[in-house]
């Protein structure tokens, strides 16, 4: 978190972090979307939309006396690049970490929360953290991967975690885990950015 007194800004930095194909390009797309901003997302990315190194945008909101300004990243899921995600991560204040909740996906979300885990040591537990249980409109997609998750992410350790079901193709629940995320942030604050666009 960077407070800039110049021009009286704080700089909140987010990263979206998952396994590949989990949908966290989707999810920041969606997020954007609701400001009217999908257009400013930069993703870095090849011919067929897979990530390649990270997608970066930044939304900006004015107070009174402060401004907020939100830089939001996501990590590639893709292994081929794995090397570039700690420099994504590197000062983080807040994550939204993408399951993907297919069947087949049980063993990528849990390798990545570990690789995740690894990164931070000790320190992981006081990043705040909103879990998104995605692509749940899927229909052969497995109600019980919430349990599954719980079963190794040590919900209890954390001094802010939730988990919430979203549909990042259409929206849904998007907004709402980035609204819990900055309250995690900034508890005394009970923001809801999106609520009047
Ligand atoms: N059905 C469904 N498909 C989704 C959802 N979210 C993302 N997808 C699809 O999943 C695929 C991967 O989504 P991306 O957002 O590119 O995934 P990513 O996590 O950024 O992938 P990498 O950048 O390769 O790590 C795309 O075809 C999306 O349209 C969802 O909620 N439901
Ligand atoms: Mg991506």
């Amino acid at each position: 978190m960077i407070f800039n007194y110049d021009n009286k800004t704080l700089q909140v930095k987010i990263v979206y972090y998952g396994p590949a194909m989990s949908g966290k390009t989707t999810s920041i797309k969606s997020l954007f979307s609701h400001f009217n901003k999908e257009h400013t997302v930069k993703s870095i990315d090849s011919s067929v939309g897979r990530t390649l190194f990270f997608d970066f945008g930044v939304l900006h909101f004015e107070g009174t006396e402060w401004g907020l300004k939100f830089l939001i990243y996501s990590a590639t899921g893709q292994d081929f690049y794995a090397s570039t995600r700690p420099a994504t991560l590197n000062g983080v204040d807040g994550l939204i970490f993408v399951v993907d909740s297919q069947i087949d996906c049980k063993e990528h979300n849990k390798r990545s929360w570990n690789e995740l885990k690894t990164m931070f040591g000790l320190n992981f537990y006081n990043i705040p953290i909103v879990i998104s249980l995605n692509k749940y409109d899927i229909f052969e997609c497995d109600t019980s991967e919430k349990e599954n998750v719980l079963s190794y992410i040590e919900y209890h350790k954390f001094k802010h975690i939730s988990l919430k079901k979203t549909i990042a193709i259409n929206g849904k629940g998007v907004l709402d885990s980035f609204n819990e995320l900055i309250n995690f942030i900034f508890p005394q604050l009970k923001v809801n950015f999106g609520i009047y666009n």
